[in-house]
């Protein structure tokens, strides 16, 4: 009947009369040999989605209907409320709407509604977003933030292109090394004043707490007792000063060698199975691993003693020899960076959105994979202890040996990024969308990032669903 409303629906029905399935006086028309400038109409046909759109808000129009194609978009098309887009029609047929393909070739969110009330459609058009690019991006469909007007149907096809795989993540840096603790100096036999300087302790200037002790220096007079090594800054014990023993040699005792190699840096933790959502933007942040801690340093060797000087009416008075300095230890190699996550591949992101998905098929290229982490790097190596003073060591005894330092831990391996979901329909925040007669069809979801640390260590794999969280 002519006047009456005519909406296009699933059976193409002209309900009022002027040759289409639609109404002509409401609708923008789109072909793929039309052009934006033209005014839209069936015989001077528009070229893009996006640009009809714009078009019908300024100039009231309702439908946007599409002939069989393939239609291009280099940025996400953003639905206008109360327009709706259908597709299935034949330019070439007086625009005769069948079974014929519409085809939106979108950006990584193809199509968006935001803070959409009026009652907007979406019917017989298939919706391909592109794969994601960037690591850990998603790629969505159709994307609905506070846009419970929305109604998909008739056939039509929301397909979502890959989640882009997580980068991989950088390995720890080496620890430095240690340096050797130095050399004690020589005492003299019959010197009463000279004695042997303790040997310098190694140093490392990255990590402090791996340095080791001084050197203790040789007795003098008027005492003649050989100074004790210093402990490390770890607490390895200097050894003692030799005692005085009249002409008897009395050597400085060695400094104690650190016990064990620094602890090696506990693992990260590998990324979760979905990633987080921004519930105002509607981005997609992918689950990372975290980084793996720093190993400890290993500890310095105590310095040496220094041997006792003579001092006897039996002998000529000397000074003693001195001890060497204790090695330091090596840095803790830092921890590894967690593996980011791979993007999400989403066919319907549904926010604060109640919208009504009927009759259609919604598709996913699949989830990307979670980055590998990276792995932790070497602890440093230790610095040997300092040789000691030996002049006359018949008569004045040999200082301590410094203590050696030990290596220090390797730095943890990171987590593994959670694998990318692979989701047919989000939905996050109040409102529980209408869901009929929907042919799922997904890929898989990615798989999660290595770790060399295993177990919780390793990136979980994506979440994968028909409508998340069930
Ligand atoms: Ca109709
Ligand atoms: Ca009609
Ligand atoms: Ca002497």
């Amino acid at each position: 009947m002519m006047g009456a409303p005519d909406e296009p629906d699933p059976d193409n029905f002209d309900a009022n009369c002027d040759g289409i399935d639609g109404d002509r006086s409401k609708a923008l028309f789109v072909a793929d040999d039309g052009i934006d400038s033209q005014p839209g109409t069936a015989e001077q046909p528009m070229r893009t989605i996006s640009a009809a759109l714009m078009r019908a808000m300024s100039m009231g129009k309702t439908q946007i209907l599409v002939s069989r194609g393939m239609y291009t978009e280099a940025n996400t098309v953003s639905l206008v409320a109360g327009v709706g887009i259908f597709g299935g029609y034949d330019r070439r047929a007086m625009w005769t709407r069948g079974a014929g393909q519409s085809i939106l070739v979108g950006a990584r969110v193809a199509l968006e509604g935001r803070v959409l009330r009026n009652p907007t459609r979406i019917g017989r058009i298939e919706v391909r977003s592109a794969d994601a690019m960037m690591p850990g991006q998603a790629s969505i469909a159709l994307r609905a933030i506070d846009a419970p007007s929305i109604e998909v149907f008739d056939g039509a096809i929301l397909s979502a292109g890959r989640g882009a795989p997580g980068a991989n993540g950088t390995a720890g840096e080496n620890g430095g090394d240690g340096a050797p603790g130095g050399a004690g100096g020589a005492g003299a036999n019959d010197n009463e004043n000279a004695p042997g300087n303790g040997g310098a302790p190694g140093i490392n200037a990255a990590c402090p707490m791996a340095n080791g002790g001084e050197g203790g220096g040789g007795g003098r007079a008027p005492r003649f007792t050989g100074i004790s090594g210093g402990n490390s800054t770890a607490g390895s014990q200097g050894g003692i000063g030799g005692m005085t023993g009249g002409c008897t040699p009395m050597p400085g005792n060695a400094g104690t060698s650190a016990a064990t190699d620094g602890a090696v840096g506990v693992a990260g933790m590998g990324g979760a199975s979905i990633g987080v959502l921004d519930a105002m933007t509607g981005e997609y942040t992918a689950a990372t691993g975290t980084a793996g801690r720093d190993g400890v340093p290993g500890a310095g060797g105590g310095g040496g003693g220094g041997s006792s000087g003579q001092t006897s009416t039996l002998c000529i008075d000397g000074s003693g020899n001195g001890g060497g300095g204790g090695g330091a230890g090596g840095c803790g190699g830092t921890g590894g960076r967690g593996g980011s996550g791979g993007g999400a591949s989403i066919g319907v992101l549904a926010i604060r959105s109640a919208l009504t998905l009927r009759g259609i098929t919604i598709a996913t290229g699949g989830g990307g994979a979670g980055g590998a982490a990276g792995n932790g790097g070497n602890g440093g190596a230790a610095g040997t202890g300092g040789t000691p003073g030996t002049a006359s060591a018949t008569e004045i005894g040999n200082g301590g040996r410094g203590g050696d330092g030990r290596r220090g831990g390797a730095g943890g391996p990171g987590g593994g990024g959670g694998g990318g979901p692979s989701l047919g329909v989000w939905v996050d925040g109040m409102g529980r969308p209408t869901i009929e007669g929907v042919n799922y069809r997904l890929g898989m979801p990615g798989v999660g990032g290595t770790s060399a640390a295993a177990g919780p260590s390793e990136g979980r794999r994506g979440e994968s669903t028909n409508v998340y969280p069930m």
